[in-house]
């Protein structure tokens, strides 16, 4: 089922210049899910990476895996909503190619641990099929309210 810009902007907090996904095309509850980006020339971090280079920076590219881990998180779950997810782990990244403009980044993550507290999902991401990057990304929900209460306390 796809999910488009509006409803990606009622789902997660993020938004420009931080919000990295534009659509997601298809996903299954608690299985898998697989997000769009199109990268263009004018997204803000070309200026500074780098300047007459524009590569998208790897750690975005995570970013954007997350994201879209996020909303598969969101979409399977409706207690969570109102929640935050934090990120815990990052492991067996690898970056294989540049990202650059005009490049359409998918992000597919398929669930490797749900249901409890803490998540984990395997995270690809591809350009015309070929794998850009590649990791296993780790997060776990906390009650935003219960939190800032506590720091309060
Ligand atoms: C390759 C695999 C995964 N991620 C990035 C690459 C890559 O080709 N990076 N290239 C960076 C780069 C930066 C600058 Br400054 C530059 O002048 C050039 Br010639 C580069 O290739």
């Amino acid at each position: 089922m796809e999910i488009n810009h509006l409803e990606i902007l009622n789902l997660l907090p993020h938004r420009y210049p931080f919000l990295l996904v534009d659509r997601i095309l298809d996903y299954t509850a608690n299985e898998k899910i697989t997000g769009l980006k199109n990268v263009t020339i004018n997204e803000p971090f070309f200026q500074g990476h780098f300047p007459g280079k524009p590569i998208m920076p790897g750690v975005l590219i995570l970013e954007a895996m997350a994201q879209v881990g996020g909303i598969l998180a969101y979409k399977s779950n409706e207690a969570l909503q109102g929640k935050l997810i934090f990120f815990m782990a990052i492991d067996k990244v690898k970056f294989r190619r540049p990202v650059v403009p005009g490049d359409q980044l998918i992000l597919e993550l398929t669930a490797l641990r749900t249901g409890g507290r803490v998540w984990k999902m395997q995270g690809r991401a591809l350009v015309q099929e070929a794998l850009a990057a590649e990791a296993e990304l780790t997060a776990a929900v906390t009650d935003a309210r219960e939190n800032s209460a506590s720091k309060e306390a």
